[in-house]
Order: C-alpha cells, then sequence, then structure tokens
C-alpha cells in the first residue's frame, strides 16, 4: 500500500432516489432507519481528483476552480480524516472538484460529490478499496452517496452497523428505455437541508414508524418492477413512495415543506399528462425541483410540455448514467 505519486481521478453520477432515505439511526456512521433504491443518473456527474502531499500543512480544497474557505471545507476535511485513518497515513491533501451539474439545480451533488471523494481519496490513498467498501466509504460523507458507486439501478442495504450497510447494483445498465426529466424550478439554496430535514421527521413526526413500514414495501415492489421492466409499478410506487416523504416533512415539528406553487403545479401537469394517456410519474426531493420520470420514447415530448409551461426554467432530460470510474 503506498500513497500515489500523482493526483488520482474519480468520476461519479449523482443519482435520483426512488425509494428515500429519509432517517438515521446512527447519526456518526450514517446508518439509515430503512432500505432505499435509487436510479443512478448519466447527465449529473461530479469528477474529483486528489493527492496526499508531504509539503502540505492543512488539506486544501477547490471546488469549481475556488479555494473553499476552512467552514466550507470542514465535511470534506472530516471524511479526509477517515481516509488517513483508514490508510495510517498522516499526510495532508490537495483536493480538486468540479460538479457537472447544472449551477444549484437542486440534483443532489453531495451524492456525486462524495462519491467521487472517496474514490479518488481512497486510491490516492494507497487503498484499493472493492466497490462495496468503496460505498461503505462514501456512506460516511453523505448518505446518498452510498448509492453513487454503481450504475443504473441500486439499492443501499441499510444494514445495522458499518460492515453492513452498503450498496449494491440491482441492474447496472437497464436494458429498457427509461429517462428522467428534471425541471430545475428555482436554484436557490434550500433552507432546511436533508440532514436537519430528515433528524427533525425522525424525532417529531408521528407517521415516521408508518412511513418506514411503508418504504420497505415500497422498496420489495420497486425492486419486482425493475426485475419485470414494469414501468406503471416503477413509475407509480416510486411517486407514492415520494409524497410520503413529503408528509413527514408536513407532519414534523416546526412542520415545513419542499414544495412551492411551481413542483405543485408541476406535480398536477404530471396528473394530467396521465389522463391524457401519455405514462409519466413524478419524484421530488429535499428541494422544489420535481423530476419525471418517463420512458425514452416520451421524454423530448413531455420535456416540451414543461419547457412550454415554465419557459424561463432549464428542463433537462437525464437517462441511467454509469457507476464510478477512478483513473490510475
Ligand atoms: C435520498 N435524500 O434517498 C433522499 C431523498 C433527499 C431526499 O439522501 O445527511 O445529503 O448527508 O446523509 O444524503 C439527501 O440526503 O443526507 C438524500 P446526509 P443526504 O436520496
Amino acid at each position: 500500500m503506498t500513497i500515489a505519486t500523482h493526483p488520482i481521478t474519480a468520476k461519479a453520477h449523482t443519482n435520483i432516489a426512488l425509494v428515500k432515505y429519509w432517517g438515521k439511526l446512527d447519526t456518526q456512521l450514517i446508518i439509515p432507519q430503512n432500505d432505499s433504491l435509487s436510479m443512478t443518473l448519466d447527465e449529473f456527474y461530479t469528477k474529483t481528483s486528489v493527492q496526499f502531499l508531504p509539503e502540505l500543512a492543512t488539506d486544501k480544497v477547490i471546488f469549481d476552480g475556488e479555494e473553499l474557505s476552512d467552514k466550507d471545507s470542514a465535511k470534506i476535511r472530516t471524511f479526509l480524516n477517515l481516509v488517513r485513518d483508514l490508510a495510517h497515513i498522516t499526510y495532508r491533501a490537495k483536493v480538486e472538484t468540479k460538479n457537472f451539474v447544472p449551477t444549484a439545480a437542486g440534483l443532489a451533488s453531495s451524492a456525486s460529490g462524495f462519491a467521487a471523494l472517496a474514490g479518488a481519496a481512497s486510491r490516492a490513498a494507497g487503498l484499493n478499496l472493492n466497490r462495496r467498501d468503496l460505498s461503505r466509504l462514501a456512506r460516511r460523507g453523505s448518505g446518498s452517496a452510498t448509492r453513487s458507486i454503481f450504475g443504473g439501478f441500486v439499492a443501499w442495504q441499510q444494514g445495522h452497523d458499518d460492515e453492513t450497510s452498503f450498496a449494491y447494483p440491482i441492474d447496472e445498465q437497464p436494458t429498457w428505455d427509461l429517462a428522467v426529466i428534471a425541471l430545475v424550478l428555482t436554484a436557490k439554496q434550500k433552507k432546511i437541508s436533508s440532514r436537519v430535514g430528515m433528524q427533525l421527521a425522525v424525532e417529531t413526526s408521528p407517521f415516521y414508524v408508518e412511513w418506514i413500514k411503508a418504504s420497505q414495501a415500497d422498496f420489495e415492489t420497486v425492486k419486482t418492477a425493475i426485475q419485470n421492466q414494469d414501468f406503471t409499478l416503477l413509475g407509480h410506487t416510486s411517486e407514492q413512495n415520494a409524497m410520503r416523504m413529503h408528509a413527514l416533512t408536513l407532519s414534523s415539528d416546526p412542520n415545513f415543506t419542499y414544495f412551492n406553487a411551481d413542483s405543485l403545479r408541476a406535480m398536477k401537469m404530471v396528473k394530467d399528462l396521465r389522463l391524457q394517456g401519455i405514462p409519466c410519474y413524478f419524484t421530488m426531493d429535499a428541494g422544489p425541483n420535481l423530476k419525471i420520470i418517463c420512458q425514452g420514447a416520451d421524454a423530448e415530448r413531455i420535456a416540451q410540455h414543461f419547457q412550454a409551461v415554465f419557459g424561463d426554467k432549464q428542463v433537462l432530460i437525464t437517462r441511467p448514467g454509469s457507476g464510478i470510474s477512478i483513473s490510475d
């Protein structure tokens, strides 16, 4: 095991959860309360290079060309400490990271970000982790990053400790033609982070126990839908699961919501399209930007429909993406 003598670069894509993770059993180790399931997206990714260098007194993090302050790089430096502990090294690192996600599109860059960082930093430190262990490491940065190690459809097995909580691929290269359309309804930063929002739900929502039961059932249903390439079952269950997650924000104390007026309008449009016989479903994460799940052949016309109404907003079509790649 030797420290790499040149920067190691990793590329990881972001993912959209069809069965959501919303709450931790262990906030330190990031052990979730339930299994979750996602699709990795090809258009949105992060590229990160890492080199551990003897001459550095502190970690240096350059994000989209700008050096981050100590405060802004705190999570990354904590993560690098984990990698140093694993590799038994003390050198500080130079990290350069670039997000290929439309500016502040609300498309979980922490998923692709910590997956790419896990890949680049571990190999730069001389560790040669298999993908399961990479997924466990990425989990320590951000829960959703656990799933971004793999491509296509990915499950994150809840597990009960650091060893047993990891992602695994369900179908890395789906042969059915699926698309996700991202509606960038606002580029504003969310007021309540996922981390804070999910903890509030665990601690205060009276529906939390029911959410766990329902999402475990959704997990099995979506897995079956993927095995049978059953688009209706996949779309319907994903939409239901998203709304159940958002019911947790509404039932938290204090209550809050990630919906804005445009999100509600876009949800109605998705339902109207379905009534017109165009199969599509929505999902939404910890921000107001809706993602529409549809079949690839319908993606262009559905996107045009939304572009016509939300003319000034970005409407982006993406398809299943690949898992992490790491340079030698
Ligand atoms: C998910 N989200 O399954 C869910 C659905 C957002 C909504 O995982 O605290 O940034 O770093 O583990 O991974 C976003 O939360 O939270 C997320 P932490 P993360 O994709």
